[in-house]
């Protein structure tokens, strides 16, 4: 059992249980080097598994580094995408690649996505990255085993915090159903997850108790004892009839004292100097070497920044945000206004915030920040989006208006049919924020950019929907939609600082869009344009309008901009921040007094095109009017790993793409 050359069936190399937890820390301090050079990614729960992974890769998986997909290599399952930098150096200890690659992590085009993608790299089993569904993966993995008589394992790696999906459970029963002993689930109990303690944010115990009454064999054992480690993984299951469980007692962030048991550190990565001083701990100052492991990463860098600047176009000056002194604009992320409204509108004792450990992140957080009178009213469910949303409608029924939200493809993808039957069918009063909306996410990558979400909510009777533009315009939508709007509601937001295009006193009408135009070119970008209601708005006869919704306001803004002053056309900018109900005048009035349509979304081309055109396919009054359109927006593919502005650049969402 091992590392294994496939055609001749022997052994590559077997390790001593001493050579096993020195490559585990030789792989904790290249992972501490790899998330330095990312900038993003998890250094807690990457460390807290490290011997399990090294245990997996190294001695107890059958598996072959030359022959990838061997039909008879035990699969192992990354549940927790979240912990790829752990399962890329499995992987390259293995011999899969070098480990000087892994220091590719996060970065654009890498195979190293900030969760695993199959497609990308030869030895990850499956694609993972959205909590709770790696079980049920390899349920599907290891009765795909048994009906073709294979002998191989399944191994699927999850979080505790992670236990809390009820997918999990719904798994588990399977698992127990079909008596798959040739599967081996292990759980990386480090009793944190991101919102503070396991049993805190949502108590998983008796974990073990839950298990074996599921039908389930299972073993507790310190996650850093290898001896342990191996002794439970490698039992021979055959004629149990049981899967089994492995409760792995670990530590998150361990190896680093300042990282070991401090929730913290879940989504954090060392800069340079806590870099070095995690190797000096860890003893590797002398083994890893950083200098060149980091100079590798910034070489890939740099030829990566060329290669996306090459495929830009070029205009008689640079244009790009805040390159000049002119027009230059002030940043703030979109997410920072519903906090703000949160905190502003929360003594209001009806409302009730729903956390879904990711609370600091998407700012919902502040909705009790510095008001302890007001944590009675904020309702840790853990990561367990269905039940919540429906929850939420529980909520709305009894007269509360609840509030949940968590990275937009959670927020209304996951849970959509708790949306639609709970929430939309019943019209109650939820306010959903789909945060993190948009490939600007950055570097978590595809798994964790909602380009889908407003396809979803925008088909639902009953919903509401706005995608404000900037910071200020998302108070001000937080405060109308959770205070004023009766029925379900959707705010969709982003985590990138983009700029701040309106002020407290630009108009918010729900419902209504704003026009805006470029009247001047001055140092604040901001002040260059006029924005008024579109009913008040008084034709110009523009060349073209663009309507955008979010951030691409601001990207629309700057089009216009590029536009006067590269080719002198005079575009109208409309910022449709409800998408539903739509204002069907402003399209109707663009058509007929500019005759050129382009709309911008962040998103897969389709969810503001879509009513856009409807408008235009179904009003009488456009009967023969000629209208040219074009949409900016995701051509179908699914988002990559990189630095929020580079996949702005890459998906074509910016106003040179
Ligand atoms: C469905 C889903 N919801 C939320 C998240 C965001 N998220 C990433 S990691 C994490 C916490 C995981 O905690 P745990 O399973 O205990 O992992 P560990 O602490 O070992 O890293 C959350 C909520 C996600 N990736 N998927």
């Amino acid at each position: 059992m091992a590392l294994l050359d496939s055609s001749t069936g022997k052994l590559i190399r077997d390790y001593s249980i001493e050579e096993l937890k020195d490559s585990a820390k030789l792989m904790r301090g290249y992972d501490l080097v790899a998330l330095c050079a990312a900038g993003s990614g998890h250094a807690g729960g990457t460390l807290s598994i490290m011997d399990v992974t090294a245990a997996l890769y190294l001695k107890i998986a059958n598996h072959d580094p030359a022959n990838p997909q061997w039909p008879d290599r035990d699969r192992i399952i990354w549940s927790g995408g979240h912990k790829a930098p752990s399962l890329y150096l499995g992987l390259a200890f293995a011999g899969f690649c070098k480990p000087q690659d892994v220091m590719l992590l996060r970065k654009l085009g890498s195979a190293f996505q900030g969760h695993p993608h199959w497609l990308k790299l030869p030895g990850v089993e499956v694609s993972t990255g959205s909590l709770g569904q790696g079980l049920s993966i390899a349920v599907g993995v290891a009765l795909a085993g048994k009906l073709d008589d294979k002998t191989f394992r399944t191994f699927c790696i999850m979080g505790d915090g992670e236990q809390q999906e009820g997918e999990v459970w719904e798994a588990a029963m399977e698992a127990a159903h079909y008596k798959l002993e040739n599967l081996v689930a292990i759980v990386d109990y480090n009793r944190l997850q991101i919102d503070g303690t396991v049993a805190d944010v949502m108590n998983i115990d008796p974990l073990e108790e839950k298990y074996k009454s599921f039908g389930w064999d299972v073993v507790r054992i310190n996650g850093h004892d290898m001896a342990q480690v191996l002794d439970a993984l490698s039992v021979n299951r055959v004629g149990s009839a049981k899967p089994l469980l492995a409760i792995a007692e670990t530590v998150k962030g361990k190896g680093v004292s300042f990282m070991e048991n401090v929730a913290g550190w879940h989504g954090k990565t060392p800069n340079h100097e806590e870099m070095i001083q995690g190797l000096r701990e860890l003893g590797l100052l002398d083994r890893v070497p950083y200098a060149s492991l980091l100079e590798y990463a910034e070489q890939y860098q740099q030829q990566a920044t060329r290669e996306l600047n090459a495929k830009m176009p070029h205009f008689r000056r640079d244009y790009w945000w805040n390159h000049s002194i002119i027009m230059s604009a002030k940043m703030e992320p979109t997410r920072a206004g519903f906090g703000r409204a949160l905190a502003q509108n929360g003594d209001d004792e009806r409302v009730v915030c729903l956390g879904l450990d990711i609370s600091g992140s998407i700012t919902i957080s502040e909705f009790y920040a510095g008001k302890p009178e007001r944590k009675k009213r904020w309702i840790s469910m853990g990561i367990a989006e269905q039940s919540a949303t429906a929850a939420a409608a529980g909520l709305a029924r009894e007269g509360k208006l609840p509030v949940f939200g968590t990275y937009a493809t959670f927020a209304a993808a996951r849970n959509l049919d708790q949306i639609r039957t709970s929430i939309c069918y019943g019209n109650f009063n939820v306010l959903i924020a789909g945060a993190h909306g948009g490939v600007s996410v950055g570097p978590d990558g595809a798994t964790h950019q909602a380009l889908e979400d407003l396809f979803a909510v925008c088909g639902l009777p009953n919903m509401s929907v706005v995608v404000p533009c900037d910071s200020i315009e998302t108070r001000k939508a937080t405060t109308h939609l959770l205070l004023k709007l009766q029925g379900p509601k959707y705010l969709r937001f982003a985590r990138e600082a983009t700029p701040i295009v309106t002020t407290e006193t630009t108009p918010f009408v729900f419902g209504q869009a704003n026009i805006i135009r470029l009247r001047k070119v001055v140092n604040e970008f901001a002040e260059a344009f006029e924005t008024q209601l579109s009913s008040a708005y008084r034709n110009e006869s523009e060349d073209l309008t663009i309507i955008a919704c979010g951030p691409m306001v601001p990207e629309a803004m700057r089009a216009a901009y590029i536009l006067q002053q590269e080719f002198g056309w005079e575009t109208r900018v409309i910022n449709m921040h409800t998408l539903k109900p739509i204002d069907e005048d402003a399209v109707i009035r663009a058509v007929k007094e500019t005759g050129m349509i382009i709309t911008a979304e962040e998103h897969q081309i389709g969810a503001l095109i879509w009513r856009v055109s409807g408008i235009i396919t179904s009003s009488p009054s456009l009967y023969g009017v000629p209208v040219i359109t074009g949409a900016v927006g995701v051509r179908d593919r699914f988002g990559e790993s990189g630095a929020p502005w580079e996949l702005i650049k890459e998906f074509g969402v910016s106003a040179d793409g």
